[in-house]
């Protein structure tokens, strides 16, 4: 995003740059000397404390707070360019010629082009496509605390509570015909037609409250039923009469004076939700044999446990408000007909501990309309989701009934599915990014060219862009995903600005300070993941099979390393095994570090032991590297690696059984969206040592209930995890005290309980917003469908499919 607020650094740095010019160009000939024409924050940083070593005051000089500032810079032999950020997603540009040391501010799409030059080498390019959203967002309103960021129904509430205050002052109706249009299968609910304005709703209401309070308090709705209809009110405000006072004193209360408490309070009972929809096609969607595969892991957990909670929560506010509907909710995933012993060639598979809901399997065509019948890459499944979308859409209204009352989108391609659909339905559309891939590869988008075969960038970052810009709102894990912290850049933030040269440059992309961006995080199941003191429920059946896995011999063709003692603590770790997870960098560590090995031993279940059993690239690469680590540090009788995929019960017993050992969990990924393990080792008891790039960073508070490790510094992190276990074999209740900690921490802030009232109230709050606000919305639709039919649909249809 261009810069809005001054950044007080600048004028200072132009003040040092022309007093100290020979100063200025010793720093600036040390970056040169770098010889690489992008600097990334770390490699500056790094720079300048190597500079200051010989001149110990530069630390205190405008330049090099300018460069630790900085999140990039781009050099070429005339001009350093700067991204600096100076606040959380709040950017400022500026270069400096590196023989007279002026400086200028330059625009973001001039910093783009000059990065666009260094990487392709060739000439600027003004007139190269641009995407700047920013003339959209004008009329809109934003957050302005970086605080606030995160929190946009709380802001919703308010700007709608002040203007709803303004306008029903002014006689309007809106109010009223929200309240109107719901109904459920042709059966009206909340209002009839006998209430025609604002004023006659006041009065309906204080008539009604009239008999309503005579009325014994736990009264049921059906002997209500014909007295509220004769004033206007159809079902929906209670299941008894107590129940619809309230409901009956919110409005009036709104009508009155509304006041964000009462709005929220209000809409969260009004009956809107009946059916959501939930699209999930990469992977391999089912309930069982399938976590651990490529692109299947935490999206899965997530949708499954959240479907759980949704469905609860829903039921119980339709049955609070007095309607008798059993909730739907279809999670719309990929049928795969060679399903490799999965559940995913099945059509409809009802989901267990649920009352209605279920999977609904709609298969991928190829470009003759052929069903396909194998698994393909989350990368590769660009051309197949508008074929998809349409047959899917098919399934979905024929199996509801209807249309869907939500749509919830869900990584990459869910989310452009969902865009097509809510689109096309006219429904309220939720986006849930689990991982957005911009931020997980370095330059994925400015070298998007080299990369493309194999990632396919170009086209997810066009998704991304216009699911994100579609969405009503957004659902996020953690505040970092959305805004980065300090020193990082957010997932969410890395899409305001960047380039990929020769396809477009996006001026203004995402605007993180949109109030469409909510925290809300997920938790772990509580009947599976629960703690390891809790004996009664502990799963001592599976103890024998856990023994078998961790100290048995070898496993045919599914494990590699037999642990030569039982009784030492074990570090354990578990992931997909994809490049990021860096599996294989935790077991070089470890193999690397004589202290650690003299305290534990490690306990690896990732991807497969045998490449051959392997169908994805990155997978078998991993595979390959992790035999080579067991030969070079001769790990065979110290590690243990399982190349199984466990189900949950078993995996939520293997963590209580390592926590009784006094043992740990290592979550070493090189970045984490999230880090659904991370919940569950702590949900169990069992202390974390996870990566501070990514969700783990918020989720543990470092130190207190876990700790934080930089998988750029292998040898820290091995000496962290040695250390504090030393510190444990001396002293129990050092590794007690992380252990509660972390099960408190979980209780505090992540549970499905939490999780599923808040979208609840969210999805009505954005139905009402969009309701109410609908028209302002045409012009970025319109551009947006532009852009899918000039850019996304060429990129996905000359892949090969
Ligand atoms: N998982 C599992 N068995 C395995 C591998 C993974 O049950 O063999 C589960 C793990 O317990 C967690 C999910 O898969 O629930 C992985 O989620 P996470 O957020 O850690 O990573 P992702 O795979 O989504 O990147
Ligand atoms: C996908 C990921 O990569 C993880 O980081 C998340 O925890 C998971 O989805 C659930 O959102």
């Amino acid at each position: 995003m261009q810069a809005e607020v001054p950044n007080a650094r600048i004028p200072a740095l132009a003040a040092f740059l022309a007093e100290n010019r020979s100063r200025a160009h010793r720093v600036m000939h040390h970056l040169i000397g770098l010889q690489r024409p992008f600097l990334l924050k770390s490699d500056l940083h790094d720079a300048v404390e190597q500079l200051c070593r010989d001149d110990e005051q530069l630390a205190e000089t405008a330049l090099a707070r300018a460069l630790f500032q900085a999140q990039e810079a781009a050099i070429d032999a005339s001009w350093v360019y700067l991204a600096l950020r100076h606040r959380v997603a709040k950017w400022n540009y500026l270069r400096i010629h590196l023989e007279t040391m002026d400086l200028n501010e330059v625009t973001v799409s001039e910093f783009l082009r000059f990065k666009e030059h260094l990487a392709t080498g060739g000439h600027d390019d003004p007139f190269g496509l641009e995407i700047d959203l920013r003339p959209f967002y004008r009329e809109q309103q934003k957050l302005t605390e970086e605080g606030s960021i995160g929190r946009g129904v709380e802001f919703l509430n308010r700007r709608l509570s002040s203007r709803l205050f303004d306008e029903l002052g002014k006689g309007d109706q809106r109010l009223l015909g929200f309240l109107r249009m719901h109904s459920y299968r042709g059966h009206q609910l909340m209002l009839n037609d006998a209430i025609g304005t604002v004023a006659e709703l006041r009065n309906a209401l204080r008539q009604a409250m009239i008999p309503l309070r005579r009325r014994p308090t736990h009264t049921p709705y059906t002997d209500l039923a014909s007295e509220l209809r004769g004033f206007g009110f159809e079902p929906g405000w209670g299941h008894d009469a107590a129940r619809i006072r309230e409901t009956m004193s919110l409005l009036l209360d709104i009508l009155e004076a509304p006041s964000p408490q009462t709005l929220e309070s209000f809409l969260s009972r009004v009956p809107m939700i009946f059916s959501i929809a939930i699209v999930s096609p990469h992977g391999w969607f089912g309930q069982s044999n399938v976590l651990g595969r490529p692109d299947t892991g935490g999206q899965v957990v997530y949708i499954l446990d959240q479907v759980r909670a949704l469905e609860r929560e829903m039921h119980q506010r339709l049955a609070e408000q007095g309607i008798d509907i059993e909730p739907r909710v279809l999670v719309l995933s990929r049928l795969i007909p060679e399903a490799e012993g999965t559940s995913c060639n099945e059509r409809l598979e009802p989901i267990a501990g649920t009352r209605n809901a279920a999977i609904l399997r709609v298969p991928f065509r190829n470009a003759a309309g052929e069903v396909l019948p194998h698994w393909v890459s989350r990368f590769h499944l660009w051309p197949y989701l508008e074929g998809y979308a349409l047959d899917a859409e098919r399934e979905l209204l024929a199996e509801l009934g209807g249309r869907p009352d939500l749509i919830i989108g869900n990584y990459s391609d869910g989310n452009l599915v969902a865009s097509l659909l809510s689109q096309r339905l006219g429904v309220s559309q939720c986006n849930i990014a689990h991982a957005l891939e911009k931020t997980k590869y370095l330059f994925s988008d400015l070298y998007w060219r080299e990369n493309e075969e194999r990632y396919h960038f170009s086209a997810q970052f066009t998704a991304d862009l216009i699911a994100i810009n579609t969405a009503d709102f957004v659902i996020t894990s953690t505040y970092q995903e959305i805004a980065g912290t300090d020193d990082s850049v957010g997932q969410y933030e890395s899409y305001s600005s960047f380039t990929m040269p020769g396809l477009y440059r996006v001026v203004s992309g995402v605007d993180v300070y949109d109030p469409k961006f909510n925290i809300v995080s997920p938790g772990a199941d509580e009947d599976i993941y629960f703690p390891y003191t809790d004996d009664q429920r502990r799963l001592v059946h599976l103890h024998a099979e856990i023994e078998e896995l961790l100290f048995g011999g070898p496993r045919d063709g599914e494990s590699r390393g037999v642990l030569a003692e039982r009784e030492r603590p074990l570090l354990f770790t578990m992931a997909r095994l994809d490049r990021i997870k860096n599996m294989t960098g935790l077991v070089d560590w470890y193999g690397r570090s004589a202290e650690l090995r003299e305290q534990a031993d490690l306990v690896v279940v990732a991807g497969h032991v045998d490449p051959g059993r392997s169908g994805d690239d990155e997978e078998r690469e991993q595979i390959e590297t992790m035999h080579r680590l067991f030969e070079q540090h001769g790990l065979d009788g110290q590690v243990r690696w399982l190349g199984i995929h466990l189900e949950k019960p078993l995996a939520g017993e293997l963590y209580r059984f390592i926590a009784e050992r006094r043992g740990v969990f290592v979550q070493p990924a090189l970045f984490e969206a999230f880090g659904l393990t991370v919940i569950e080792a702590m949900s169990c008891g069992l202390p974390v040592f996870a990566t501070r790039y990514g969700g783990p960073l918020e989720i543990i508070e470092d130190g207190l209930s876990g700790f934080h490790i930089d998988p750029n510094h292998g040898a820290d992190a091995t000496a962290l995890i040695a250390d504090f276990l030393r510190r444990c074999a001396e002293d129990a209740d050092c590794w007690r005290a992380i252990s509660e900690a972390a099960l408190a921490r979980i209780e505090e802030r992540y549970t499905w309980r939490r999780y599923a009232e808040r979208m609840m109230t969210l999805s009505r709050v954005y139905g009402f917003w969009k309701y109410v606000t609908d028209l302002e919305r045409t012009e970025t639709a319109r551009y947006l469908e532009m852009f899918y039919g000039l850019q996304f649909r060429p990129l996905a249809r000359t892949m090969a499919w």
